[in-house]
């Protein structure tokens, strides 16, 4: 049944209004009679064309038939871990702070993307495409063969490929910044670092898992994501995994900040729990952990 006609059998059930039975003699004077009043009347009725409908046997209500709601969506939930794997690189002049960073899906769906064509993005990207899971038997446990894809999310970010990994990524998977303890102002940051996104290691203490899932090789037009349960790593060697350390800052606390989805672009449980802090002090060219508060 169409939308139209069930909201007019509601009508004519619900109200007995002059309305809802003018409603009810269109149809059967336009199915029995074309000598009967012209439109005008039809659509203003006059007091007697009320009272003449009002004779007829109000038809019987028909039974209510009421849709069920769609299964809810099970969405990601992103988080980046703490920084690890903690080194200095010196290239030239420069002091590199190299660390391994990974991204966590702690929610109870799977983050998926899908390339698509060009969109909004620019000229050799593709647009990215957020697949969203409906669950389907309602137990709010992702299960592959189950719970389907029930929803689309277009624009999610661009995709594009990434010259020193050689594959493809999402372009604003997290972001990472320096800044001094008790400051909120970063002293260097990268604010937009791509990911390939794949399942490389289980959340450490996290319940529901899923097997593993391969997302194959980043190409051009391959799906990737992060399946609940599941940590996408990025080792503290791989091309771009560093901050420059800025100048005078040896012996201070400094505080290394990762954040999961940082321009918000993806739909997840819970947009407030991203970002992760730790605490780190750099001597020459050696860093390490220390403990300090004014990180988290
Ligand atoms: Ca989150
Ligand atoms: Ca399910």
């Amino acid at each position: 049944m169409t939308e139209v006609g069930r909201a007019t059998r509601v009508a004519i059930a619900a109200s007995g209004t002059a309305a809802a039975l003018a409603v009810g003699a269109v149809g059967v004077v336009l199915a029995v009679d074309d000598r009967q009043p012209p439109a005008s009347n039809v659509t203003n009725p006059s007091a007697s064309g009320v009272i003449a409908s009002a004779t007829q046997p109000t038809p019987a209500p028909s039974p209510t038939r009421t849709v069920p709601p769609p299964p809810p969506l099970l969405l990601p939930n992103m988080r980046s871990l703490n920084a690890s794997d903690l080194q200095i690189e010196v290239v030239g002049n420069t002091r590199r702070l190299r660390f391994a960073a990974s991204l966590a899906n702690v929610g109870p769906g799977p983050l998926y993307l899908l390339p698509r064509a060009r969109g909004d993005c620019q000229s050799g990207q593709h647009e990215a495409i957020q697949l969203l899971h409906r669950d389907a038997n309602r137990d709010g446990k992702f299960q592959r063969s189950r719970d389907r894809v029930g929803s689309r999310r277009a624009m999610t970010g661009c995709m594009l490929r990434h010259p020193g990994h050689r594959h493809w990524h999402f372009d604003a998977m997290a972001s990472y910044s320096l800044r001094r303890a008790g400051s909120s102002q970063a002293l260097v940051a990268r604010n937009k670092v791509s990911f390939c996104l794949r399942d490389n290691l289980k959340v450490r203490g996290y319940q529901v898992v899923v097997p593993r899932r391969h997302f194959g090789k980043c190409s051009r037009n391959s799906q990737q994501g992060i399946s609940p349960g599941w940590v996408d790593l990025y080792k503290a060697d791989l091309s771009g995994q560093w901050l420059r350390v800025p100048e005078n800052v040896d012996s201070d606390v400094l505080c290394l900040d990762l954040k999961a989805d940082p321009l918000d672009r993806l739909a997840e449980t819970n947009e407030a729990d991203n970002a992760t802090s730790v605490a780190i002090r750099i001597d020459d060219n050696r860093v390490r952990r220390v403990n300090s508060s004014a990180c988290r």
